[in-house]
Parts: structure tokens; sequence; C-alpha cells
């Protein structure tokens, strides 16, 4: 796996031509494209990430990051292999009102699409009510909401709130995650499930959609 940990080190470092190199290369031979995106690129935007909070690298870099781990995610996403064809339920997903944060609940997204979900991707910087008529739009099983900043977190409990005081809130199960966030903050809300990373939420998903309704 020592290319994979190149990834990991050339995403760290901001070295882009030699990160798409590298999961160019990894492509080419085979490697588990999970364990690229998992144990290459996102570890290598979670250290970036530390470096931005040890004051190593500034918002420029973060930036500059982001990009390019969505770019070499992109690079994977062709052969990571698409679940059965029929829908398995409905997820719409979100990042809430106040944060641009796209990767991890893309990341998401994408793997609920690979497992069979009908995944209706919002986007990023979403108001509570409008994701609201979107579930109630698309008849969405799950409602998914991503937060990675303490200060957008409440957005997550102010839509569970609303859906309680519409009226509506058995229609839907709500799911949340997103650095800042845990299971703790999940129950203190009243959400239906956290997961901590892509492939949990998957498990999560699916435990959910077997218990009904
Ligand atoms: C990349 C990045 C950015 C990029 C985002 C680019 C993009 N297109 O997304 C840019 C440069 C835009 C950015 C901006 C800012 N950022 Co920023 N950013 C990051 C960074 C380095 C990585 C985030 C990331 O993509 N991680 C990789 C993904 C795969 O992980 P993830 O998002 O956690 O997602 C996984 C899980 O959480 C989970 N998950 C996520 N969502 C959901 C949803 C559901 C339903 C479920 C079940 C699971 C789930 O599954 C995902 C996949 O495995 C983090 C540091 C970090 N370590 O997280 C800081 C960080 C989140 N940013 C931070 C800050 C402060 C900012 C800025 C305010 C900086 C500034 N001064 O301008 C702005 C805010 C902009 C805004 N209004 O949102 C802080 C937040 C601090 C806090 N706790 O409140 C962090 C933690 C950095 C730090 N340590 O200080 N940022």
């Amino acid at each position: 796996m020592e290319l994979i940990d190149s990834i990991r080190q050339a995403v760290e470092a901001l070295e882009e031509d030699r990160a798409e190199a590298l999961v160019k290369e990894a492509n080419e031979k085979g490697l588990e494209p999970l364990a690229i995106v998992q144990d290459g690129i996102v570890a290598g935007i979670s250290a970036v990430g530390k470096k931005f909070e040890q004051g190593q690298y500034f918002v420029l870099e973060l930036e500059q990051g982001g990009e390019l781990a969505q770019r070499l995610v992109a690079l994977v996403e062709p052969r990571l292999s698409p679940g059965e064809t029929a829908s398995k339920g409905t997820i719409v997903m979100a990042t809430v009102k106040g944060d641009l944060h796209d990767i991890g609940k893309s990341l998401v997204s994408l793997m609920l699409s690979l497992a069979g979900y009908d995944v209706r991707d919002m986007g990023v910087d979403q108001a509570t009510m409008s994701i609201i008529s979107e579930a109630q739009r698309a008849q969405a099983d799950i409602i998914g909401l991503s937060s990675l900043m303490l200060v957008s977190m409440p957005v997550q409990m102010e839509l569970i709130r609303y859906l309680n005081d519409m009226g509506i809130r058995e229609k839907f199960k709500v799911i949340v995650g997103g650095g800042p966030t845990n299971q703790g903050w999940a129950d203190h809300i009243g959400a239906d499930g956290w997961a901590p990373d892509a492939v949990e939420a998957v498990e999560l998903v699916s435990k959910l959609m077997a218990k009904g309704g």
C-alpha cells in the first residue's frame, strides 16, 4: 500500500501534479478504489486540515486542498462499481446553510448512489426550508445533513424542529454527519442516526430502511 500512502503524502503536501499522477497509477494498477479514496485522498485532506489548525497552512491552501481532493475523487469515481439498478430508497442530501464544505457530503452521496439509493444531492449552503421542500417533492425516505463547522451545526437541529412544527417529523428519517458532529449530538437533536464516514453512512441508511417507514 506504498502507493496509497504516497497519494496521502502528495495531497498533504499539495503536490497537485504528483497526486494526480499517483492516483492514475493506482487506478492502472487496479488498486482497490475505496482504499485510494479513504486511505489516500481523504487521509491526505484530513492532514491538510490539521496543518491549517496548527497554523502551517492558510485558507488559500485549504481551498487548494479541497479542490485537489475533489478532482482526485473524480478520477477514481468511474471505478467504483454501481449497485443494483432498482432504487432501494430516496435520500435528499445537503450541506446546511452557511456551510460550504462539499467533499464529505459528496462522498456520502456517491457511496449511497453506488449502494443503489436514489440520491438527490442538493449541494452546499442549503436553507432549511429548501431541504424540507425537496424532501417532500421527492417523497424522500431519508434526509441527510452535513455540517463541517460548529457554527453550522445548529442548522441540523433547526431542520428537525421545523419538521416537528410542521407535523411531518415522522415522514422522514433524518441522519446527520460532518467533522464536529457525533452520536451524542445526533441524540441531543433527535436525529435518527449519525455516521463517522461514508462507508458507515451506507450501513446506517440500510439499517434505517430495513426498520421501515
Ligand atoms: C477542505 C476544507 C475546506 C474547503 C472546502 C472545499 C470543498 N469544496 O468542500 C474550503 C477552503 C472552502 C474551506 C473553507 C472554510 N473552512 Co474548512 N476545512 C476543510 C478541511 C481541511 C477538510 C474538510 C473535508 O473535506 N474533509 C474530508 C471529508 C471526506 O471528510 P468530512 O467532510 O468530515 O466527511 C466525512 C464524514 O464527516 C462523514 N459525513 C460528512 N457529511 C455527512 C453527512 C451525513 C448525513 C453522514 C451520515 C455522514 C457525513 O462522511 C464523510 C465521508 O467520509 C477541514 C478540516 C478537517 N479535518 O475536516 C476544514 C474545516 C472544516 N474548515 C474550517 C474552517 C474554519 C473553514 C473556514 C471558516 C475558513 C476561513 N477562515 O475562511 C471556511 C468556511 C467556509 C464556509 N462558510 O463553509 C474548520 C471548521 C472549524 C469548526 N469546527 O467549526 C475546519 C475543521 C479546519 C480547522 N481545523 O480549523 N474549508
